[in-house]
C-alpha cells in the first residue's frame, strides 16, 4: 500500500510512522508512507497557505491552491496519470476533520483493501471547501473531541489500517480475535507468576481444560463489554448466538 500525507507539519508524522511495526513494514516493502509539506506547493513568495474567511469571523482557512498543487504531485508520484479515466476519483482522499464520520475498525478494514490512500491534514479553522470538492475528500474523525490539527488523527488511522495489511503483523501479533474484530472487548489476560501481590490468576486458566477456558474467555469478554461499552454489548447479543451454557453478566 502507498500512503501520502498532505500536511503543514510533516515532522509531526514522519517520526511516529518510521518506528516499530509500521517502520518494519516499510523496510519490508509492504508499505510506503510519504509526507508532503503543503507549504512547498504555494506560488506565493511569502509561502502563505492560509487566508481570511469570506464569511467573516475569527480564524484563517487553508487555501485551495497549494492543496491542489500538492495533490497533483502525489498523483504523479503514485504514477496516476489519467484522472478522468477513473471517474474523477483516482485514489481515496481522507480529510481529517472533527466534522467527519467517526473512524471505526470497520472503516480500517475497508480502507486496508486500497492500493493507495491520501490523508489531508487541516490546521487553522479548516480548509477551503473547493479543495475538498476537487479531491473528492471524505471527512473522517477519530472521535467526539477537538484537536489542534489532523496529524495525530492521520497517524492513528494509518496505524489501524496498515496493521490489517497481510504480512504487516507477525503471527504472534495476529489481529484475529482481538477487541472489535468480533464485536466484543477482549477478556483479561495473565502471564507468570501464578500469584503476584496476593492476586491469583483465575483457576480455570491453569486447569488445562481448553473447552472450559474458551467458555471463560467468552463470559469474561461479555462481562467486560457490558460494563464498559453497553451499546456494543446489546449489539452483540442481538446479532450473535451464544452457547446454551453461557452465563450472562449481571
Ligand atoms: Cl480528524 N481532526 C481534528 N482537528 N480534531 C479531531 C479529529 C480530527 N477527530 C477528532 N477530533
Amino acid at each position: 500500500m502507498k500512503i501520502a500525507i498532505m500536511t503543514l507539519f510533516p515532522e509531526m508524522v514522519d517520526g511516529i510512522l518510521a518506528e516499530s511495526i509500521l517502520g518494519r513494514a516499510q523496510k519490508n516493502g509492504l508499505l510506503e508512507i510519504r509526507s508532503y509539506n503543503i507549504r512547498d506547493y504555494t506560488l506565493d513568495k511569502h509561502r502563505h497557505v492560509d487566508d481570511y474567511c469570506y464569511s467573516g469571523g475569527a480564524g484563517m482557512l487553508m487555501q485551495a491552491e497549494p492543496i491542489w498543487r500538492c495533490y497533483q504531485q502525489v498523483l504523479a508520484d503514485f504514477g496516476i496519470e489519467d484522472q478522468e479515466g477513473m471517474d474523477g476519483v483516482p485514489v481515496k482522499v481522507l480529510y481529517m476533520s472533527p466534522q467527519g464520520e467517526v473512524f471505526r475498525q470497520s472503516t480500517a478494514v475497508e480502507l486496508s483493501e486500497e492500493e493507495c490512500l491520501i490523508f489531508l491534514c487541516g490546521h487553522y479553522e479548516g480548509v477551503d471547501e473547493r479543495a475538498l470538492e476537487l479531491l473528492h475528500a471524505r471527512p473522517v474523525s477519530i472521535g467526539d473531541y477537538v484537536l489542534t490539527g489532523g496529524e495525530m488523527p492521520a497517524c492513528i488511522m494509518i496505524d489501524a489500517i496498515a496493521r490489517l495489511i497481510p504480512g504487516v503483523l507477525g503471527n504472534s501479533e495476529s489481529p484475529v480475535g482481538e477487541s472489535f474484530t468480533d464485536g466484543l472487548l477482549e477478556h483479561p489476560q495473565y502471564t507468570r507468576p501464578e500469584e503476584f501481590m496476593g492476586l491469583r490468576v483465575p483457576d480455570i486458566l491453569l486447569s488445562g481444560d481448553h473447552k472450559k477456558i474458551e467458555q471463560w474467555k467468552l463470559e469474561a469478554s461479555l462481562a467486560r463489554t457490558k460494563e464498559r461499552r453497553p451499546e456494543l454489548y446489546e449489539e452483540y447479543l442481538a446479532t450473535h448466538k451464544l452457547p446454551k451454557k453461557t452465563k450472562l453478566p449481571e
